[in-house]
């Protein structure tokens, strides 16, 4: 079998974005694939975080991991800060990343530029702790949405030049990108990737947001002033929401084009919204559920530390075995 791993931070609620272009995939792949999933809590504090609210938000990103259908039974699902391997191996890559390759990242360069007070070491080391992630695990495959291609592209070329410097120790991953859902866009700015911590809370569907809350924000989603629901360049608002109907429906551009011809933007916006509500109905049942038994999500992570603990550690020794560190 082969591994997959991936990753997601708890820096607020999960949006449709981060649910359509990564955790919905994690899902269908665990039948298939050995799977390590993780909240990724020391990524999280690249950037200000209130202590209080990341320790909330990291108990919550691990409920709704579980709620969205990640079975804890069929995956390792963990917490980043338990397994102390991915600190240790981040070191280790950190020396063999070059400053040129890490000023290239443009989530780098936009997160700079988002945070302009709070540019530091760890931000710019990012990438370097997600090759460790993943190396970890030996995987084969990353799911992931479009914004983090260019991380994937690092984390092989770090892998092969390891490989090649001390002989084979890592296994080279692929991204594993979505056709549909990669890059679900802002509903308040559709040529802006739609984020968690974005400060319009128009602009996100927040995978715990109410029904009725859904719906209003499909309905206020920045359109175009022409008429037609299609699928047609310079159109972005409306791409983004047939993308997001025919991601949850199943159904083709062609079906969506036929069923809202002659209908206004009204009807349409409105049929996503509730299309999206329904479909993440069960998600808000599971999570609420979960909530409510915090000593079997913590059994739950425990374990999953564990797990994950004795996969990585195979690797970090055979790290440290080839690059000349005197074993203890
Ligand atoms: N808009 C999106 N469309 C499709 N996929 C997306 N992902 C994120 N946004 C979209 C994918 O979700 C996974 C987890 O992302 P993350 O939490 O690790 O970080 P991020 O990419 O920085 O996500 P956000 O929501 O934009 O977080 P903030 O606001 O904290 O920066 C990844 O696989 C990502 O590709």
């Amino acid at each position: 079998k082969q591994t997959i791993f991936s990753g997601i931070q708890p820096t607020g609620i999960m949006t449709l974005g981060n649910y359509l272009g990564a955790i919905k995939n994690w899902v269908e792949l665990q039948n298939t694939y050995n799977c390590a999933y993780c909240i990724v809590n020391m990524h999280a504090i690249t950037v200000k975080q209130d202590p209080k609210a990341l320790k909330q938000h990291t108990l919550e990103a691990y409920a709704l991991m579980l709620a969205c259908g990640v079975d804890p039974e069929k995956s390792v699902a963990f917490i980043q800060s338990h397994v102390t391997t991915h600190a240790e191996l981040n070191w280790v890559l950190a020396c063999s990343t070059q400053f040129g390759e890490l000023s290239r990242m443009t989530q780098f360069k936009d997160k700079s530029k988002r945070y302009p007070d709070n540019i530091n070491a760890g931000l710019f080391t990012y990438p370097v702790l997600m090759v460790a992630d993943i190396l970890l695990y030996q995987s084969n495959l990353v799911p992931v949405g479009i914004d983090q291609k260019q991380h994937l592209e690092l984390t092989r070329d770090v892998a092969i030049r390891f490989n090649n410097t001390y002989g084979n120790t890592f296994t080279i991953p692929e991204p594993y990108i979505p056709k549909q859902g990669a890059k679900i866009m802002s509903l308040a700015d559709p040529t802006k990737k739609m984020s968690k911590s974005d400060d319009n809370v128009n602009g996100f569907i927040s995978i715990l947001d109410k029904p009725e809350t859904i719906v209003k924000k499909f309905k206020r989603a920045v359109t175009d002033s022409d008429m037609e629901v299609a699928y047609r360049e310079g159109k972005d608002g409306i791409n983004n929401l047939m993308t997001i109907l025919s991601t949850v429906t199943g159904d083709s551009f062609e079906t969506i084009e036929r069923d809202f011809a002659g209908k206004g933007y009204g009807d349409f916006k409105t049929a996503v919204g509730e299309a999206v509500a329904e479909h993440l109905r069960p998600v808000r049942e599971n999570f609420d559920r979960l909530m409510a038994d915090k000593s079997y999500l913590e059994s739950c992570y425990k374990r999953g530390a564990e797990q994950a603990e004795k996969i990585s550690r195979r690797t970090m020794e055979k790290v440290y075995k080839k690059i000349g560190f005197l074993p203890r």
